[in-house]
This record gives C-alpha cells, structure tokens and sequence, in this order.
C-alpha cells in the first residue's frame, strides 16, 4: 500500500511580472476570492499578500508581488521592488505573469530578475481573452519559449477565469513535497485591517482616475467593534496640501462616494456590517519618507 500522504505538496508560488500584468487579478481567481486590490493604473500593489488554494493534493500559497519596475526613484517604489525581489528569491516556484502579445523591456527586465535567481519558473500568460483570433498566440508562445528554460507555459485569462485548472495543476506539480504548511480553510496571511485599509485605498483609486498620481495612502487608525458592527477610522495620507481637496471633492462628495463604495465591498467580503470614518491627512512627501513607509508596512 502506498502512503498518498507521501503524495502531498505545499510550497510557495510567487506571481512575479511589471506592473498591470493582472498579477492580482489571477491571485484572486486562483484562490476564488478577493485578496489582493485590483486597478486598471500600473503599480497598484504595494505590499507581498498570500492567497491560499487547496487542492486534493496540494496546498499552494499563491504570493502577490508589487510589479518590478525601472526607474524607482522614490523611498516607496524602490521598497516596491524590494518587495517583489524577495518575494521572488523566498519562492519554490515563479509564476512568471505576462500579457499575451506583449513583450516590452520592463518584461525583459523582470525576465533577468527572474533567471538570476535560478529559480524554476512557469509562465501564465494572461490577458489571452483579448487575442482575437486565437491563432495569433502562437508565435507569440514560440518566441516567448526561447527566452528562458520555462517549465511550461500556460495561457490563460484572469478575468474571464479561462484555463485556471491547468495553471493550478501546473504549479501543484512543481511544488516540494510537504505537509500542509497553513491551517485548512485559510484565505490570507493578511489581517483585517490590512484588507480594510486596501480595499478603501481600490475604491480610493478607482475614483481618482490620473489626479493624484500615486500619492495616496490608507491606514486604519482604530477598529472596534460595537452591537455587531466594525467601526473602522481610517486615515487617507496625501503627500501635498493641494491634493487635499480633490480627494474629498466638492461638498465631500468624491469622498462620500469612496467610502459608500468601500464599506459596501467590506460587508460583502467580511460578511459583517461596518461604519467607516473616512479623514484625509497631508503627509508631506509619505512616499519619500522611510518612517511613513515603516508605518504602512513598506520597508
Ligand atoms: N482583458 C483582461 N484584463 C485583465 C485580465 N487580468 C487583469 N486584467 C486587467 O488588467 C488591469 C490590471 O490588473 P491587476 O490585477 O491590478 O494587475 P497587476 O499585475 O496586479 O498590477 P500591479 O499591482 O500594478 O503590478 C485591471 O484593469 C484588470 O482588470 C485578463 O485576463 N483579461
Ligand atoms: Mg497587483
């Protein structure tokens, strides 16, 4: 008789790629809930999220990664790319994330990151809902294979949740050998108020458009519960006086509308009622700032 415990795998798959790939848009399909924001603006995630999916014989822990990017110049982007980076080097397994039909320097760049650290690598190539008719993926697939001693590469849509099973697999395969590493039934290694904090900082985004250029921040200052209810105060950091009131709009009412929109995505997914107390702060160049960073977990 064999011993199918012998058979389980359970390691850690980073999801590595520049940003607005769809990286946390397939952590998110993979795993079936949401755990990491999701925006069309690049550079979107900041911090390194678990996602965890099960499987009859594996347990993977998907990791989300801030997109690697050239040209960091400020305190926050270089901690971004520090981020991923580590991320990348602590994996078993890089899920390399790229957009079909699309090679730019910024993927080459992530690609060299990638071999350096002699890590095996799978690559989703995502987005593939967009490529009209699907014959056209396949020079694409072939020049992409050349580039690096891939494992496999598979093609697949975040969005549309096409082909995730054999990405899943995939990954299972490739993992160590290893007892469950999390308790069964774990989402996330991320708290409440982390979540809180982001999904404000998603709608917060969302609304903003191009106005405040990746300014902004969000830190949940106090959570308590009362009758049933989260109350959650939450502090929106802006990095210049000026960028003050296009956030709270006229008559308060963009951030009104951001708060309408977070709490109601947060009694979804935390499956409670919560009162949000939404405040803007300046912060004076936060993204430059190692101490603000330290604060919001960026280091
Ligand atoms: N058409 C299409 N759009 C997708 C797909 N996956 C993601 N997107 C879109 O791509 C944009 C970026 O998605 P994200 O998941 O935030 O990308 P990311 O790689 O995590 O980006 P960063 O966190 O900024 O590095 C969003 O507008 C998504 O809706 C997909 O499979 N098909
Ligand atoms: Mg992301």
């Amino acid at each position: 008789m064999t011993d199918s415990s012998s058979d389980f795998r359970c390691g850690f798959a980073a999801l590595v790629g520049r940003p607005n790939v769809g990286k946390s848009t397939l952590l998110n399909a993979l795993v079936g809930q949401k755990v990491s924001i999701v925006t069309p603006r690049p550079q979107t995630t900041r911090h390194r999220i678990i996602g965890l999916a099960q499987l009859p014989n594996a347990q993977i822990a998907f990791v989300d990664t801030p997109g690697l990017h050239s040209q960091a110049r400020r305190a926050l982007n270089k901690a971004m790319n520090r981020t991923a980076a580590a991320a990348l080097e602590d994996a078993d397994l890089v899920v390399f994330v790229v957009e079909a039909l699309v090679w730019n320097t910024e993927d080459e760049l992530v690609l060299k990151r990638i071999a350096r650290s002699e890590r095996p690598v799978l690559v989703a190539v995502n987005k593939v809902d967009k490529v009209k008719p699907r014959e056209r993926l396949l020079p694409y697939l072939a020049d992409l294979d050349r580039r690096h001693g891939f494992l496999a590469l598979v093609p697949v849509s975040a969005l549309k949740e096409k082909n995730l099973d054999d990405l899943r697999n995939a990954i299972a395969a490739h993992l160590p050998v290893s007892a469950p590493l999390f308790p069964d039934g774990e989402l996330t290694d991320r708290g409440i108020q982390f979540r809180i904090a982001e999904m404000i900082r998603e709608k917060l985004t969302l609304e903003l458009n191009q106005e405040v250029p990746y300014g902004v921040a969000v830190e949940v200052e106090k959570l308590a519960e009362e009758d049933g209810q989260l109350n959650v105060d939450a502090a929106i950091w802006v990095d210049r006086e000026g960028q003050k009131p296009i956030v709270i709009g006229a008559k308060g009412e963009r951030l009104k509308r951001v708060g309408t929109a977070a709490r109601l995505a947060l009694n979804g997914m935390l499956g409670r009622r919560l009162h949000l107390n939404l405040w803007v702060k300046v912060r004076e160049n936060w993204a430059d700032n190692a101490r603000a960073l330290r604060e919001l977990g960026l280091e």
